[in-house]
């Protein structure tokens, strides 16, 4: 109910903004599944369809000079903050148009001009340069805020524990946001922790800890705003977690058999896109016209940033050793 309000006290173009980025991560995640299809793709990746709303609903609420700090499932959280989808394309097809010029891949995207401090390959690690950022902010005297995005596995790391006491201590400005999508690879939550509530162990670090919808906007929109509100005012770290479900495997080649499949059902129901849009159209915030403008422009950038890769070169191999620090 409350959400729905918040529907429609948000300007309408924030709203369409938000709506078109959902789309937009939804149209380019599909768009690698088939390029990695057709081995174009070096490396591996791990796609966010269906995690739109985490990244969009809490990305919504950050400044350009606002930092966050991603996971190996980053790309979502890129285009959320700003990224160029062409240098996100560009570098997972290992061309040199793209952010590490085409020698990364996906897990070692960033963008410092927009505040976008990294995908990393290790579980866990994204959170320690979360609070480094916030700690930097703070001796700075800045009111910026970083999101640190992570999942249910990375939870059991011990950076998750260290990194939340150090910040808690601190009133460092973090926004630590779970992503549980119920699996750490094929390893499902309840083998491998006795609490269902990822947002409790807030409790041991004397932050709140809150667990929402996290396939709902509106909802992360509204909980993470009111968590950089806090950070903003020097009144420390929020725990949030958003339940949330990946609608493909782990990584490209995982065809995850390990999900029932009714599990599976039931979370593309509550697909994040699909009842963003029921919600827009029904509180006749958005027409049937504006919605299909919206999905026509996401689609669009899509397609340009696919055209953009395809028509960049591969690195020379006399730049092999360019940029490599040894
Ligand atoms: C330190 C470390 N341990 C193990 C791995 C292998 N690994 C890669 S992704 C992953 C699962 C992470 O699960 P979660 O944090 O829930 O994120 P999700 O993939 O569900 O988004 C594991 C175990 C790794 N990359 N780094
Ligand atoms: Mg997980």
């Amino acid at each position: 109910m409350e959400s729905e309000q918040l529907t429609l006290n948000l300007e309408k173009e924030k709203l369409v903004e938000m709506y078109t980025k959902m789309v937009e991560i939804r149209n380019f995640e599909e768009k690698v599944f088939e390029l990695y299809g057709r081995n174009l793709v070096p490396g591996t990746i791990h796609l966010y369809a269906g995690e739109e709303a985490v990244a969009v609903g809490v990305c919504s609420n950050l400044r350009r000079d606002d930092y966050i700090t991603s996971t190996h499932r980053g790309h979502g959280h890129c285009i959320a903050k700003g990224a160029q989808l062409k240098k996100i394309m560009a570098e997972l097809l290992g061309k040199r148009t793209g952010y590490c010029e085409g020698k990364g891949g996906s897990m070692h995207i960033a963008d410092f001009s927009i505040g976008m401090l990294g995908a990393t390959a290790v579980v866990g690690a994204g959170i320690p340069i979360a609070v480094g950022a916030g700690l930097s902010a703070k001796l700075r005297g800045t009111d910026q805020v970083v999101a640190c995005f992570f999942g249910d596995g990375a939870s059991n790391q011990g950076t998750f524990h260290e990194g939340i006491n150090m910040t808690s201590i601190w009133k460092l400005p973090v926004i630590f946001v779970c992503e549980n999508n119920l699996y750490a690879m094929g390893t499902r939550q309840s083998r491998v922790m006795a609490i269902e509530s990822i947002a409790d162990r807030a409790v041991a670090y004397g932050i709140p800890g809150v667990a929402i919808d996290g396939n709902d906007v509106m909802a992360v929109h509204r909980t993470a705003r009111e968590a950089v509100e806090r950070a903003r005012k020097g009144e420390g770290a929020t725990l949030i977690e958003c339940k949330t479900y990946r609608h493909k495997g782990h990584s490209r080649i995982d065809p995850a058999r390990y999900r029932p499949n009714e599990e599976v059902e039931e979370w593309l129901r509550r697909d994040p896109i699909k009842r963003f849009k029921e919600k827009l159209l029904q509180t006749h915030t958005l027409t049937e016209a504006e919605i299909a403008l919206a999905e026509k422009q996401a689609l669009a950038r899509v397609e340009e940033a696919v055209k953009f890769t395809m028509e960049s070169p591969h690195p020379a191999p006399r730049e092999a050793l360019e940029d490599v620090y040894s």
